[in-house]
C-alpha cells in the first residue's frame, strides 16, 4: 500500500483521531527520526486522509476513501459536502524544499460510497487512484461511467501529472482542427468523451465548453 522510498517511514502525527489526522513523514538521521513533511488536505473533513499513500520522487498522492464532497474531475470546488464516503486523492509536490498541494483529485462521476482513494499510486507522468466500491457497469478502458447499476464493480482512473492543453483531446501538443473535428464526432456520436461538464447530459454547455477552451489555446 505504501509506496514510500525506502529510506522513509510513514506515521500519522496524531494517533488521537485517524479520520483528520495530518500525514506526517519522517525520515532517519544518524540523529533519529526528524519529521520532513507534515501534509494536510486543502479543507478538513473525516476523509481518513493518509489512509493510502505513494511516492515517486518529488511527488506524492495521498487518499481520503471517506472524504465527502460532490465535486468532480481535478481541482473541483470542494462543496457541498453531501457525497457520503465518495473518497478524494491529494497531490503534493516538492519545490525548493517545500511539499505543497498541487491537485485535488476527485472521480469524473462523483458518487457516495465509491470509495475514491482506498489505493493510490503515483509513477513516471500519472497518477492512479483506485475507488473500490464505485458501481459503474462500463467494462474496459474509458467506458462509460454513467450508468451506475453494478454494486461494488470497482474503478481505477488514471490521471497525467502534466495534462497540457484542455483543448488537445487527440493528445498530439497542439489545438488544431483535429481536435475539432475528434469533439464533434464524440459529440453527434453522443460518446460520453464530449460530456465536459461531466453531468452525464452531452448538450450544448458540453459545445460552448470545449469552445472556450479551444480558444483558450495553452
Ligand atoms: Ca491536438
Ligand atoms: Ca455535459
Amino acid at each position: 500500500m505504501l509506496g514510500v522510498q525506502r529510506q522513509l517511514c510513514v506515521k500519522p502525527t496524531n494517533l488521537g483521531n485517524l479520520n483528520v489526522s495530518p500525514l506526517g513523514l519522517q525520515q532517519h538521521s544518524q540523529d533519529g527520526w526528524a519529521q520532513q513533511i507534515n501534509a494536510k488536505p486543502s479543507h478538513n473533513a473525516p476523509s481518513r486522509f493518509g489512509f493510502s499513500v505513494s511516492i515517486d520522487g518529488d511527488v506524492m498522492v495521498v487518499g481520503a476513501y471517506t472524504e465527502n464532497s460532490s465535486a468532480t474531475g481535478v481541482n473541483g470546488q470542494p462543496g457541498p459536502m453531501n457525497a457520503s464516503g465518495s473518497g478524494a486523492a491529494y497531490v503534493f509536490v516538492k519545490e525548493e524544499g517545500e511539499w505543497d498541494q498541487t491537485a485535488y483529485l476527485k472521480a469524473s462521476r462523483t458518487r457516495s460510497n465509491m470509495r475514491f482513494g482506498f489505493s493510490v499510486a503515483v509513477g513516471g507522468d500519472f497518477v492512479v487512484v483506485g475507488a473500490r466500491d464505485e458501481h459503474g457497469t462500463a467494462s474496459g478502458l474509458n467506458g462509460n461511467p454513467c450508468a451506475q447499476n453494478a454494486t461494488s464493480a470497482g474503478a481505477a482512473y488514471a490521471f497525467l501529472l502534466d495534462p497540457g492543453c484542455p483543448a488537445d483531446i487527440n493528445y498530439d501538443g497542439v489545438i488544431d482542427a483535429d481536435d475539432f473535428m475528434q469533439f464533434l464526432q464524440w459529440y453527434a456520436a453522443g460518446d460520453f468523451r464530449a460530456d465536459l461538464t461531466n453531468d452525464c447530459v452531452i448538450d450544448a454547455d458540453d459545445f460552448f465548453e470545449f469552445l472556450a477552451r479551444f480558444a483558450s489555446g495553452c
